[in-house]
């Protein structure tokens, strides 16, 4: 079984002294560690800034993608291969800026992905611009005004996109983050957790004192019970998440919001409508002959796709569907 420092790979991390960032990396190596991953079967999947430098510092799988582009490959490496356990670092300009789209996309699929957001309310690489979840008015030292747009909330965007797992999460209560980081890994569908993250070098309003002074924990109400296990039950529960999404900032509650058990993935969905899914698994074949020549002949493949094709009309044909 692989221990803590093996999943720690070799590169230096070179975030800013006190950033939240060093706290949220511990939390996934610990919670990789506790959950036993195989990491050879496992990805991270990042974006741009200074959160999509996690790759470099986890020994497993790693991808460094486009700005705001990390749900994308994150859904195709899992579309190719299901079995893989696939966790997204991004900034808050990251998803909810120019990957907004996206985001959005991911929840309305279920698919079994995890989203881990860095947020800081800033666009920390670039030195500090206000980001998407940045409070309307707040002025940072980073920014020369108070900032003109309102902040998009996180939790709310992710409970209407139709994300199956929702939690809020602080990069200095690590215990708590790695505990949310196994939940949302062991959940089955998309899973996001807003990680708030302090940006020491950029935001002096989103501090450590001021996260102290107002985070608590959702489970320090032991009637807090946020999991579905009927469909009966959903809208209360997803009720219940809207209220505690919607808290006003003067007590910052932390934990998981929302966690429906009871939705299908788009893995399953996809397997139902086409039988030959899950043997498919295209990333395993070999994409080229010893020789370095190509693995089939043209009459071979013009075969092999037309049976595909015959394959997919016959299971349309089964759901009553216009082939
Ligand atoms: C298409 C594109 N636009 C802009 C940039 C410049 N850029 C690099 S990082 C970044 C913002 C990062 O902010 P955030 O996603 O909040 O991450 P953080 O650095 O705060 O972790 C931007 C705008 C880019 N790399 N690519
Ligand atoms: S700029 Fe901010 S987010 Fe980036 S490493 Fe420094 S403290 Fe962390």
């Amino acid at each position: 079984m692989p221990d803590r420092w093996s999943f720690k790979s070799t590169v230096w991390p070179d975030w800013c002294p006190g950033c939240g960032n060093y706290g949220i990396l511990t939390a996934l190596i610990r919670s990789l560690e506790e959950l036993g991953v195989d990491p050879s079967k496992t990805v991270v999947v990042s974006g741009i800034g200074c959160s999509g430098k996690t790759p470099h510092f986890v020994n497993v799988n790693g991808v460094h993608t486009l700005h705001g582009r990390a749900i994308p490959f994150a859904m195709g490496i899992k579309l190719a291969r299901p079995e893989l356990t696939v966790v997204v670092h991004g900034g808050d300009g990251d998803l909810l800026g120019i990957g907004a789209g996206h985001f959005v996309a991911l929840g309305r699929r279920n698919l079994d992905i995890v989203v881990i957001l860095h947020n800081n309310g800033v666009y920390g690489l670039t030195k500090g611009q206000a980001s998407p979840t940045l409070p309307l008015g707040s002025k940072t030292k980073g920014i020369p005004r108070p900032n003109l747009q309102a902040a998009v909330n996180p939790l709310m965007l992710a409970l209407a996109a139709g994300y199956t797992f929702v939690a809020r999460g602080y990069a200095f209560e690590g215990e708590h983050l790695k505990t949310l980081i196994k939940k949302a890994v062991e959940h089955k569908g998309s899973a996001i957790i807003d990680v708030l993250q302090p940006c020491v070098t950029f935001n002096d309003i989103l501090t450590p004192e001021y996260y102290k002074a107002r985070i608590y924990k959702l489970e320090s109400d032991p009637g807090w019970d946020p999991v579905v296990r009927t469909p009966e039950e959903r809208e209360a529960k997803l009720l219940r998440a809207v209220q505690k999404a919607l808290e006003p900032w003067d007590k910052i509650p932390i934990g998981v919001l929302y966690a429906d058990e009871t939705q299908s993935t788009m893995e399953e969905r996809l397997s139902e409508r086409l039988k030959i899914y899950p043997a498919l698994n295209p990333s395993n074949s070999p994409i080229s002959g010893a020789d370095g020549g190509p693995v089939i002949s043209v009459d071979d493949f013009a075969k092999a796709f037309s049976d595909y094709i015959v394959e997919v009309k016959k299971t349309q044909g089964r759901f009553n569907l216009k082939g």
